[in-house]
């Protein structure tokens, strides 16, 4: 395997790891190999988009949103992701959204140092916005039942939100 693939297979796994994924995506492109980057254009829309994450699914418990990310990515800076989750009852159980502070905290749905973005109340109606506003992994979480959403619900992803390329 020569470096350009290694490098190429390297970026894919960090692509993968975080929802970057390029199936069924319009990418006409090829791998430069002197830098080691893809070449070629993505065929963005012009507008950043408004993603319901877990589609139909909504957030909720069970559901494997590192599936899903990696199936709805990419995601671009200015995308807005909307949690939709029901206000809590007797029926219902809470959730939340927190975004966690690192990859091993993700890892280990460690929520000491996370910060919660919406509370238990806030998915009803239109569901709670969140924004990609920066060029960053961003770790999103369900912080319910001290980590038993995280670790045994599936109800984490990552995101690290590309440029548009035109
Ligand atoms: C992909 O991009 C090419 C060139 O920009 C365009 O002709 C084609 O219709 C696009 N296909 C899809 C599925 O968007
Ligand atoms: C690959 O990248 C180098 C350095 O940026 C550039 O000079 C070259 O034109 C690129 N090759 C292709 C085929 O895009
Ligand atoms: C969730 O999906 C990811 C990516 O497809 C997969 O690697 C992982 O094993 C799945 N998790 C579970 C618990 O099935
Ligand atoms: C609890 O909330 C769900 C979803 O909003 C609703 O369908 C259900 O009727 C509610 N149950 C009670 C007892 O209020
Ligand atoms: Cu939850």
């Amino acid at each position: 395997m020569g470096l350009g693939n290694a490098r190429a297979l390297v970026f894919l796994v960090a692509m993968s790891m975080f929802g970057i994924g390029m199936a069924n995506k319009n990418f006409s492109g090829d791998w430069n190999y002197t830098t080691g980057w893809p070449y070629g254009h993505w065929n963005p829309t012009q507008s950043s988009k408004r993603i319901i994450v877990g589609g139909s699914e909504n957030w909720r418990f069970g559901f494997n949103y590192t599936d899903w990310a990696i199936r709805n990515g990419p995601f671009f800076i200015n995308d807005k992701l909307v949690f939709k989750f029901d206000p809590p009852n007797d029926t219902t159980h809470p959730h939340s959204v927190y975004l966690l502070s690192n990859f091993w905290s993700f890892q280990n749905c460690d929520f000491r140092r996370a910060k919660v973005i919406a509370q238990v109340t806030q998915g009803g109606g239109e569901g709670f916005e969140f924004v990609l506003k920066r060029w960053q992994p961003y770790y999103f979480a369900c912080g319910e039942r001290k980590g038993l959403h995280c670790n045994n619900g599936m109800m984490k992803f990552a995101v690290w939100p590309l440029f548009r390329w035109y």
